[in-house]
């Protein structure tokens, strides 16, 4: 299993009332990584982490670390904050395409696999706010657009059903696979954040292997949450079985990207909270690799629900 964060976590965060630890450079974010047992991959965000492809990947070497994504910002941007691909103003949808050209540019220089993008800011706060008939055309346009260029250089889109707008465009895996099947570009794929995929009443594994059923890539993001909003919190802490369903399915499909953490230490020890999340995910991979998936597979075919609860029981949750 190969480990990896989203380095923007190891630096100051913040939400609407608060501010949680100190503001690092990309250099001391990369110093903590290879501090932090269990990881040495790394999500980084273009263009706001990012300086020359030179000067970071030698950031990159000297620490020893890996690259897992490129991750194209298209909503931090004071232009960007309330909407971005889907904005009905064409000169900042063509500025919001290029940002995601440019990361991908980036990717090919510094040989980082994919470019993953989470258009947070599209969509919507009230009802009667935006038109629905433009913002989906204009969305599967800026896409589209997005993914022609550089097809070496896979597009993953992270769809989200709330936070920054109250009702995200990509609202689930669902709309975004839909998105995804108007672009019609397979150099395209889907970032399943489990947490988001809980978020929008949907099972994590489900969509997985719906998504690569479908014909379309997935690049996975761990953390967990209550459901009621991403909370980004540490694998396992709240929805322990759906981490292994996930899991599960995706060594039974073969999966050999990065698992990238999006979680949030907030009020946890940084090094501590990326520990324990590694820790729990590593146990997890090792405990589905121990599963006989070929017998799970069997009593599904059989229709054999009380044997598969049975298992659940003794061999994941082992009580
Ligand atoms: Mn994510």
């Amino acid at each position: 299993m190969k480990q990896s964060v989203i380095i923007a976590f190891l630096g100051r965060t913040q939400d609407r009332f608060c501010e949680y630890n100190s503001p690092k450079t990309t250099f001391e974010k990369l110093q903590m990584v290879q501090q932090i047992k269990g990881f040495d991959g790394v999500e980084m965000v273009y263009p706001h982490e990012t300086s020359s492809p030179e000067e970071i990947n030698g950031m990159m070497k000297e620490l020893g670390l890996n690259w897992a994504a490129i991750n194209a910002n298209v909503k931090k941007d004071p232009k960007f904050i309330p909407g971005s691909l889907s904005r009905p103003i064409k000169a900042i949808r063509d500025e919001a395409v290029t940002i995601i050209k440019r990361a991908k540019d980036f990717a090919k220089a510094v040989g980082a696999p994919h470019v993953t993008c989470c258009p947070l800011s599209d969509g919507y706060d009230m009802l009667f706010q935006v038109d629905y008939q433009s913002a989906w055309k204009n969305m599967i346009e800026t896409v589209g657009e997005a993914a022609d260029y550089l097809p070496e250089i896979p597009l993953f889109l992270e769809p989200k059903y709330s936070e920054v707008r109250v009702h995200c465009q990509l609202d689930s895996t669902a709309k975004a696979l839909l998105l995804l099947k108007e672009v019609g570009n397979k150099n395209t794929g889907i970032t399943l954040d489990l947490g988001h995929s809980l978020q929008s009443q949907e099972n994590p594994a489900q969509m997985l292997v719906t998504t690569l059923e479908s014909g379309f890539d997935v690049y996975i993001h761990t953390n967990d949450n209550d459901t009621k909003a991403d909370w980004d919190l540490a694998g396992g802490s709240r929805h322990f079985l759906n981490y292994v369903e996930l899991l599960f399915w995706a060594k039974e499909y073969g999966y050999n990207k990065y698992f990238t953490t999006d979680a949030s230490p907030r009020i946890f020890n940084i090094i501590d909270f990326f520990e324990r999340h590694a820790e729990v995910s590593l146990g997890i991979w090792n405990l589905v690799n121990k599963l006989d998936a070929k017998k799970y597979r069997k009593l599904m075919a059989e229709e054999n629900y009380n044997e598969l609860m049975s298992l659940v029981t003794k061999e994941i949750y082992r009580v």
